[in-house]
């Protein structure tokens, strides 16, 4: 093309245009987002959807792993105070003891959404809302959809979830709680595999040679203890899902293969692809609008009926 002064006017005029339409474009949204650490599957996921989601929307999302240790949650929760985020999302590693740091972000102005996990605090005002899923809700379904199954009589052992994590204080109670009425179904022992596979195949390890053939059902908080469990199970010559069943929670998607192939007896599902929800939820809260106090996902359960079935379309 000929460089004439028209071109050359239109040229000019399109990139003080362009100049001009950066200078307007508002500042990404920064935020600061404390993960519990990398523990399981699940974990995995729901980071994914978190950067995902940020990178997509243009957000400025400060990761910080907590390596399964709540001073490092801490921690990044003080720097992102200090870098004045615009808002914090907090996945809580455990119950308690988050309250001076949230009162931090709160002298600072900075919002907080807690997600996945809930906390207990003196003071409810801290946050602005939870968005996660209703463990409780879980492990009911876990309690009733096994009592069905072998006819309120057997032997568990439970393999828990992070001490002190809500998941795990959750899970526990609503599971012992949807037993109560079942006086033939007894829990002979309850163990911490840390939410890791390699916790649930050392605990299960362990809970095998203590127990012998005395265990008929193992009650694992998440996929990734009860993926470790079956590898005891048959280490020791036992058939996982016939000899010893199995009852999980998470559904992640070698959880559900697990099912299909019948190692594991059923898994309830805890979704993690929350991140467009956090999202759109800490807009609101900066816009000031109101939010849902506290918003669970919805969940499913998977046993033999329909895990097949539900392997193509799994999406974690
Ligand atoms: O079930 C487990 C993860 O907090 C719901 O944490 C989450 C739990 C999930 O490590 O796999």
């Amino acid at each position: 093309m000929k460089i004439t002064p028209l071109v050359r006017l239109l040229a000019g005029g399109l990139a003080a245009a362009a100049t001009l339409a950066a200078a307007d474009a508002p500042k990404p949204l920064r935020i600061g987002f404390a993960q519990t650490g990398a523990e399981s599957a699940w974990r995995t996921a729901n980071s994914e959807s978190m950067k995902a989601e940020a990178a997509r929307r243009g957000i400025d999302l400060k990761f910080s792993d907590g390596q399964g240790r709540q001073e490092n949650q801490i921690r990044a929760l003080r720097s992102f105070v200090t870098q004045h985020v615009d808002a914090i999302v907090l996945d809580p590693l455990v119950e308690t003891g988050w309250d001076p740091v949230l009162r931090e972000a709160r002298r600072a102005g900075i919002p907080v959404i807690i997600t996945d996990r809930g906390i207990q605090t003196a003071d409810e005002s801290l946050y602005a809302c939870f968005i996660g899923s209703d463990f409780f809700a879980e492990g009911r379904m876990a309690a009733a959809w096994l009592a069905r199954k072998v006819n309120g009589q057997g032997r568990i052992v439970e393999l828990q979830g992070t001490p002190g994590s809500a998941p795990a204080n959750d899970r526990r109670k609503a599971f012992a709680e949807g037993l109560a009425k079942y006086p033939g179904l007894r829990i002979i022992d309850s163990q911490s595999g840390d939410f890791r596979r390699t916790g649930g195949k050392e605990v299960m390890e362990a809970l095998l040679k203590k127990h012998g053939r005395d265990i008929d059902i193992v009650y694992a908080h998440n996929d990734d203890m009860a993926l470790g469990a079956i590898q005891a199970i048959e280490e020791a010559g036992l058939k996982p899902g016939r000899d010893i069943l199995i009852v999980s929670i998470d559904a992640v998607r070698e959880g559900v293969q697990a099912v299909a192939d019948g190692k594991i007896n059923c898994t309830v599902e805890c979704n993690p692809l929350f991140g467009p929800k956090v999202y759109d939820t800490v807009a609101k809260v900066l816009a000031g609008e109101k939010v849902e106090r506290k918003s669970y996902n919805h969940d499913e359960l998977f046993d033999a009926t329909n895990a097949a079935a539900a392997l193509p379309t799994r999406q974690y």
